[in-house]
């Protein structure tokens, strides 16, 4: 091992000062490396590692990198659906202070900071992998400051859009599908840096998305051991179609089948086919909607153990802060659990905002503690930042996640449906619960009877939101409507006015 990555979780100053003895840059080589997972659309009861995880929830790897780490109970993201919420992780503003509606479409403002950008600027090799998504008008465009080759990434295998067949990637399908490039229904090859790449089926044998993410983040690995790096992996998984997963996963299943591939000469258009699919949960019973979820998410959490095996194999561990998160909550859609949080993506209960969180500092002492602490993905960028000794931006909404964080509060919006919502210490308000969409599956509790009106809960006494305060506690609510008033005139006399 090179000098300048020499790294022990027993003997850190030992190292620091051999390494400084030993090596002109050793200042820069004591930087850790960042590994930011993000997962798509997985439940909040869905980490078998969390006490109040669904009894059918396994996953043994996520539940080994949590025991390495801090697993939260309590942690947000700025968004109930993927564009706005990966706009605000990886710039660490809110989306709302460009994009007022903080919606669908937020984009990323050309020359905005993020993640990536400071990180190359101050000397590390960054790579993105995966699903980028900033919304519509990004959408399979390589030409936008959304395209990660063009906001600080060094690398890009992966698509821009909000969702990709998980087997098809050739060219050929390409060329014989009707309407290749969807919003959610698009397929073939990927995006390679200014380019795109192939994967082609092996007689039976067909990529799979995941798969394929995980050996390109491997092999960066082994290309920057020696370099301090960021490492995005924003796996598609597990995002309808939720049933595309390998055989070998499925067959564990009891009475699951894997369902052909899509075939433009007998399934005419790609979105008409896709379409079906989306709404499967409707033809099968729940338990089978639930079983292709749990393969699909097994699959997932087999790879991101193949990648810590990795990390470790390479001696990586010990100087690579791993986050990992999903973007929102569980969806109607792919059949996660939220429970014991009730609603889902698409609204701004619980269930659509609070996500699976696992923060894992290299040598953490305190490593496997599990914390009930309020965090928010906006907290990574300026958490990222500070431990490799760079200077904040100034106009950061998150702030870097220390331990015995005092009470803070947190704001969303969602203008597509006019709803917005406030946590401030134990209480929230939520103001039209979001957007209603297709029968839930058994993991999400329904609230589309609930989605208008002004409410007001206390998460400790009631994670569920199921008993409305707002009557018996007209102070509270009160004052949590001013700091959404407060926070709203905010960033509007703020706002960035970007270029998108
Ligand atoms: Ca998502």
């Amino acid at each position: 091992m090179e000098p300048n990555r020499m790294k022990s979780c027993l003997y850190p100053a030992i190292t620091l000062f051999f390494s400084l003895f030993l090596h002109p840059n050793a200042w820069s080589a004591d930087r850790p490396n960042f590994l930011i997972i993000v997962v798509d659309d997985m439940g909040y009861g869905d980490l078998s590692k969390y006490q109040h995880s669904a009894q059918d929830a396994n996953t043994p790897n996520l539940d080994k990198l949590a025991s390495r780490g801090t697993l939260y109970t309590q942690a947000y993201v700025s968004a109930a659906v993927c564009s706005p919420s990966r706009a605000g992780w990886i710039t660490g503003r809110h989306q709302a202070r460009w994009d007022p509606k903080s919606g669908f479409n937020c984009g990323l403002p050309k020359g905005i900071p993020t993640l990536a950008s400071i990180l190359k600027e101050n000397g590390y090799k960054t790579a993105k992998i995966g699903k980028n998504d900033f919304g519509n008008k990004t959408l399979h465009r390589q030409d936008v400051y959304a395209y990660p080759l063009n906001h600080g990434y060094d690398e890009f295998l992966g698509f821009s859009a909000h969702g990709f067949d998980y087997f098809l990637l050739s060219k050929d399908i390409q060329n014989r599908t009707p309407d290749p490039k969807g919003h959610s229904a698009a397929l073939g090859p990927l995006m390679r840096n200014r380019g795109y790449e192939e994967f082609k089926p092996e007689g039976d044998h067909y990529p799979y998305l995941t798969e394929v993410f995980t050996k390109e983040a491997i092999d960066f690995l082994h290309e920057n051991k020696n370099d301090p790096f960021l490492l995005t992996l924003s796996y598609n998984s597990v995002h309808h179609l939720i049933h595309q997963v390998p055989p070998r996963y499925i067959k564990k299943y009891k009475g699951l089948q894997p369902i052909p591939h899509y075939d433009p000469d007998k399934d005419g258009k790609y979105a008409q086919w896709f379409k079906q699919f989306i709404t499967i949960g409707e033809k099968i019973s729940a338990k089978q909607m639930r079983d292709y979820y749990l393969a699909n998410l097994d699959c997932l959490d087999e790879n991101i153990g193949v990648l810590m095996a990795a990390l470790d194999e390479l001696k990586l561990t010990d100087n690579t802060m791993v986050v990992f998160f999903s973007d929102n909550g569980g969806a109607p859609t792919n059949g996660a659990t939220n429970l014991p949080l009730a609603g889902s993506k698409f609204t701004l209960w619980e269930g659509g905002i609070r996500v699976p969180f696992i923060l894992s500092r290299p040598c953490d002492p305190h490593g496997g503690q599990v914390s009930d602490q309020v965090i928010s993905s906006l907290d990574i960028v300026p958490t990222c930042l500070d431990a490799a000794g760079i200077r904040l931006p100034a106009d950061l909404d998150g702030k870097p996640i220390v331990k015995s964080e005092e009470s803070r509060n947190l704001f969303w919006r969602f203008g597509e449906t006019n709803s917005h919502a406030v946590r401030s210490g134990d209480w929230k308000l939520l103001h039209n619960g979001g957007r209603k969409n297709r029968q839930p599956t058994e993991g999400i509790v329904n609230r589309e009877n609930l989605l208008k009106g002004t409410r007001l809960f206390n998460l400790k006494n009631d994670p569920g939101e199921s008993k409305d305060l707002s009557k018996d506690r007209p102070e509270v609510l009160k004052r949590l409507q001013e700091l959404y008033g407060q926070w709203s005139s905010e960033i509007a006399s703020q706002s960035l006015n970007l270029e998108k």
